[in-house]
């Protein structure tokens, strides 16, 4: 019986012309289809740099009049590198430290009465943000950034005016507000103000901030602060209270010769120059919070961003009491590190028994190496900081 199985046939030369044919024809199909992708690729970019610098950020931020005016044409060329200001300062940055003025953080009272009226006129103001570096802000109450603390009671009524003294039209978004946006948070023409009312009926840490479009551009122009809601259930009694908001900034020179604005490009790729609590690189770091030797401290902590989180921890201690989220009604204890997202708040009682110098910080360590650092000083210790 013959078998049906044909016997195994020799490769000839026409199967090699033939399979190379193939693979060559599938290497150029291959190659077309990649083309394809990144000529649709290259289309999509480019429309959606022709929307924005149309109607998005880039005009928006143009309308500023100031020195970010050319980043309309600048924004079509976001590719890197992108240059970097990241710790230059003038040669006397450490005499200059000493002399800056550091922002008052600690927590100012509430006010008694049902009704606490804030008022604030924004400004467009040059502000130093580390030493010798000076940067153009739109600033809420002339304050540079943050903002003034608001700290009110929980059930108090806020009624909020704000006056806009800049060149742009401008808001105001209160995170602790339950409250209509489009009414109470719409947008202010210059030389024109807004009031508006709400119950602070949530207690906490929250930010508020201006909500202009494009609020990137806003947020990282300084206009953000925090608001304390202290609990009507009471808190444990603390010996020290302070209040701290994250931010960094993005500028578009070093801001010695003259003040830096903003680089619009560097703010969406996240390349901050200068990482701050309170507004000013390091300057808790010159001029420490202070404690004494078994004290609680505690901190009121927001991330204002624009996009940076907080990642708090102090160092050579345990956040002993760490509301988390500032979600007010429980706590966790003995944590060492905490994040408080970009928007967010979070409150924390730090006991230290022993004297020394605490350096709390924002433990993503790229932002302390760009000014995201300070120091508690508990007692009167001797030495450097180690952090
Ligand atoms: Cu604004």
């Amino acid at each position: 019986m013959e078998s049906t199985t044909a016997p195994p046939r020799r490769p000839r030369a026409s199967d090699t012309v033939s399979g190379a044919f193939w693979m060559v024809a599938t290497l150029l199909l291959g190659f077309a289809v990649g083309l394809v992708g990144l000529l649709a690729l290259l289309m999509w970019s480019d429309a959606r740099d022709a929307r924005d610098a149309a109607a998005g950020p880039s005009a928006a931020v143009s309308e500023a009049g100031s020195s970010t005016a050319g980043h309309a044409l600048a924004d079509h060329n976001v590719a890197l590198p992108i240059e970097s200001f990241a710790g230059v300062v003038p040669d006397n940055a450490a005499e200059l430290a000493e002399a800056h003025a550091a922002y008052d953080a600690a927590l100012p009272p509430a006010p008694a009465g049902d009704v606490v009226e804030v008022n604030m006129v924004l400004k467009d103001m040059t502000v130093e943000i580390a030493p010798g570096v000076e940067y153009n802000t739109w600033a809420f109450d002339g304050h540079g950034a943050p903002g003034p603390i608001v700290h009110v009671r929980e059930g108090q009524t806020v009624e909020m005016t704000l006056t806009n003294g800049g060149a742009i039209p401008h808001s105001i978004d209160f995170h602790a507000a339950r409250i209509a946006p489009n009414v109470a948070f719409k947008d202010v023409a210059p030389g024109k103000s807004i009031s508006f009312r709400f119950t602070a009926s949530d207690p906490g840490v929250y930010m508020y901030h201006c909500g202009t479009k494009p609020v990137l551009a806003h947020i990282a122009n300084g206009m953000y602060g925090a608001i304390v809601v202290r609990p009507k259930a009471g808190l444990p009694v603390v010996d020290n209270e302070y209040v701290l908001v994250g931010s960094e900034w993005y500028l578009n020179g070093d801001g010695i010769e003259q003040p830096a604005s903003l680089d619009m490009a560097k703010a969406r790729a996240r390349t901050a120059d200068w990482v701050t609590f309170n507004g000013y690189a390091n300057q808790y770091v010159t001029h420490p919070l202070t404690a004494k030797p078994g004290d609680t401290t505690r901190f009121w902590v927001v991330a204002a961003g624009p996009t940076n989180n907080v990642n708090f921890h102090v160092v050579g201690a345990m956040l002993d009491r760490a509301w988390v989220n500032g979600d007010m009604t429980q706590y966790q204890r003995n944590v060492q590190t905490v994040v408080v997202p970009a928007g967010g708040g979070a409150v924390f009682d730090v006991k230290v028994d022993k004297e020394g110098l605490y350096p709390f910080v924002s433990h993503a360590f790229a932002d302390v190496d760009l000014g995201q650092v300070g120091l508690l000083k508990v007692g009167n210790p001797k030495g450097a900081s180690t952090h």
